[in-house]
């Protein structure tokens, strides 16, 4: 078995698309290990980016990630980083496959719905920086 982390961003939240994407992952035959609902601070945000923080569209991304609500979670599956990240589809909505959750929910390259680990390492860190393990008791 293996754990990722995945994050419902702020637009789908706030357009009222969480529970349809929540129904997803149950269906696709993830368990959510840990979930919560966050409202970011900006500093936060950065802190969570902090790999992309050379790249042009920080500030962008982390503005908008603090913008609104979102849900931070923990899936567990076999494969469940690549499982979420086939599920998530492509990062950009408009290159997403029909059925993925970029596709149905995303609304653009930066609010693309959702967000998920791209490795065993980062996978690690993001899962760490938002859930302590008391909080991933299963
Ligand atoms: P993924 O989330 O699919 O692994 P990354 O790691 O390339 O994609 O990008 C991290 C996040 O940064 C993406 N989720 C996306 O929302 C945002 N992003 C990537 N490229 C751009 C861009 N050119 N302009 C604005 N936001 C971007």
């Amino acid at each position: 078995m293996e754990r990722t982390f995945a994050i419902i961003k702020p637009n789908a939240f706030v357009a009222g698309n969480a529970g349809k994407i929540i129904s997803r992952i149950y269906a696709e035959g993830f368990t959510i290990v840990g979930m919560k609902k966050l409202l970011l601070s900006k500093r936060e945000a950065e802190g969570f980016y902090y790999v992309h923080k050379e790249r042009p569209f920080f500030g962008e991304l982390t503005d908008f990630m603090s913008s609104g609500p979102c849900i931070v979670m923990v899936l567990e599956a076999e494969g469940a980083i690549q499982k979420w990240r086939d599920l998530m589809g492509a990062t950009n909505p408009a290159n997403a496959a029909e059925g993925t959750l970029r596709r149905e929910f995303g609304a653009s390259l930066e609010a693309n719905a959702t967000h998920g680990s791209d490795a065993p390492e980062t996978a690690a860190f993001e899962i760490g920086y938002f859930f302590s393990g008391l909080e991933l008791l299963v």
